[in-house]
């Protein structure tokens, strides 16, 4: 203490001598004050001074740094400890100048991390030598490290972003080739559906059968029927009228030849002309309604109607066609009673349900399940696309787009930490199973979100923050769990890299 006091008052009258001097007083001479404060430590006429912060308090100037605290603000001890709330200036000549509190002054600490250049501990307890050259020497070695950490992660970045650039135009190939491909997935569903609804018609023209009373065939065959009835009673009243035709025309032609012109009838003369008139109007031999009836011959009937697909060979349409239509309910019950029989006596194989449907209507069913099947998975492709393409945040410049599944990871504690960008966080022990900490959510700034993970016992679901900063390469730096099962994993990668100054990129040459 008698050490300590001595060299104070050695500091304070060299202090005074310098005072005296009057000449010089240098900045150096108040000792913990920054040069550019050094003006307010100035004695005034009557060689006093007034504390910085309450200038109503005035002290003889030799009182500043004498190891005593006089102001409240502990200004006028800056190079002392002797104010609590006081604050030394370390120089750190080639190096950064930096504050220490005074409670750090003469404590027996170098405190290297402020003051480089030991000036903290004057009073001789500890020697500490000035390290600045040293530390300015390691820094700017940490510095120009950094620089050329940013110039080569800026230059991974470029790669990302162009990488990122060609995926998005593949895909946007893809998503285009999609497009046409759903186009022609629609067509070919839409003429899959119009197939199927042919080949049901089809089906229900060629089965009548206990259900098919209304059925297509049925249709034709009783309008056939009508046709049939209609024709045969129009070719007998022609008959009837050809007869009567006939008869008249037997009569006018006695009339015209037995008739006496000499005798005055105005009725018989004018009959006999317009007969004679009547004979000069010619006559068809092959009238049209001849041709008619010949085309309504039975053999067309049976033309048209296998042209719709019902086969006159077939059981259904054969009997249908010969039996009236009130008894096919009755004849198709039967002929059902009699094929359960068989089945029943094992005379005849079960028939499948699917042999209910024809083949070609199967056919075309499984056409159509086959080619909605198709329609949806090019439409799910063609969302997922989308959603990629235009509603996915990949980050500035789609620059994660290219980092998607990429993988890194950390040893923290028991276990093993894992990231997949763009894809989950996980926590593997180093025995047991993994558990999930998060699927990848968003992007927002520096951080991604990974969220709904593994169920915390009696808590949220699992989720991760990164923290992110520029990097050459992609690395797992650190995880801690700062809420339980909240994770934060830091991170670097040359995706958060920024484009370095000219100067720095021209110095390291490598842009
Ligand atoms: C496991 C780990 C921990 C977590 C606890 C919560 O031990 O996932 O990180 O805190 O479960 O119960």
């Amino acid at each position: 203490m008698i050490l300590r006091s001595s060299l104070v008052l050695m500091a304070v009258a060299v202090d005074v001598l310098i005072d005296l001097a009057g000449a010089i007083k240098t900045p150096t001479a108040i000792r913990g004050v920054a040069p550019k404060d050094i003006e307010f430590y100035q004695p005034d006429q009557s060689g006093n001074w007034a504390c910085l912060g309450n200038l109503e308090i005035v002290i003889p100037f030799s009182r500043v740094n004498d190891d005593y605290c006089d102001c409240p603000d502990g200004s006028d001890e800056p190079g002392t400890s002797a104010c609590a709330n006081g604050y030394f200036f370390c120089k750190n000549i080639g190096y950064t100048a930096q504050i220490i509190p005074s409670t750090k002054v003469n404590d027996g600490i170098c405190d290297y991390d402020v003051c480089c250049d030991g000036s903290d501990e004057w009073n001789g307890l500890i020697r500490c030598e000035n390290k600045c050259k040293e530390m300015a020497t390691e820094t700017s070695k940490k510095e120009a490290e950094m620089r050329k950490a940013q110039v080569a992660g800026w230059r991974a970045r470029l790669k990302l972003v162009s990488k990122a650039k060609s995926m998005r135009s593949s895909l946007e190939h893809e998503l285009s080739s999609t497009r046409a491909q759903l186009d022609n997935a629609n067509e070919q569903q839409e003429k899959a559906d119009n197939q199927l609804k042919v080949a049901e018609l089809r089906s229900t023209t060629q089965a009548a059968g206990p259900s098919s009373k209304d059925s297509f065939a049925e249709n034709v065959l009783s309008r056939l029927q009508d046709y049939r009835a209609a024709k045969s009673a129009f070719l007998k009243r022609i008959e009837e009228l050809e007869l009567r035709v006939q008869a008249t025309e037997e009569i006018l032609a006695n009339l015209k030849n037995d008739y006496n012109p000499n005798y005055n009838d105005e009725g018989v003369k004018n009959a006999v002309k317009a007969y004679n008139q009547l004979l000069e109007i010619p006559i068809d031999d092959t009238p049209e309604y001849v041709q008619f009836a010949n085309e309504l011959s039975e053999e067309k009937d049976e033309t048209l109607m296998s042209s719709r697909g019902v086969n006159f060979d077939n059981d259904t349409a054969y009997y249908s066609s010969l039996i009236p239509s009130s008894w096919i309910k009755f004849f198709f019950v039967k002929v059902s009673e009699l094929r359960n029989f068989l089945v029943q006596n094992g005379l005849l194989a079960e028939r499948l349900s699917s042999d209910l449907e024809s083949r070609d209507v199967q056919t075309a069913k499984t056409e159509l399940k086959e080619s909605k099947k198709l329609v949806k998975n090019v439409q799910n492709k063609l969302d997922k696309l989308e959603k990629d393409l235009y509603k996915t945040f990949y980050g500035q410049d789609d620059v994660f787009r290219a980092l998607q599944g990429e993988c890194m990871d950390v040893e923290s504690g028991d276990y093993i930490y894992e990231l997949c960008f763009g894809e989950k966080t996980v926590q593997k022990p180093k025995s047991g199973s993994n558990t999930n900490l998060g699927a990848f959510d968003r992007i927002e700034g520096d951080k991604l979100y990974f969220t709904r993970g593994a169920k915390c016992w009696n808590g949220p679901h699992r989720s991760t923050t990164i923290v992110m900063e520029c990097g050459e390469k992609n690395r797992l730096l650190s995880v801690s769990e700062p809420a339980m099962c909240e994770y934060l994993f830091k991170i670097t990668t040359p995706a958060m890299c920024t484009k370095p100054s000219d100067k720095i990129a021209q110095n390291h040459d490598e842009l």
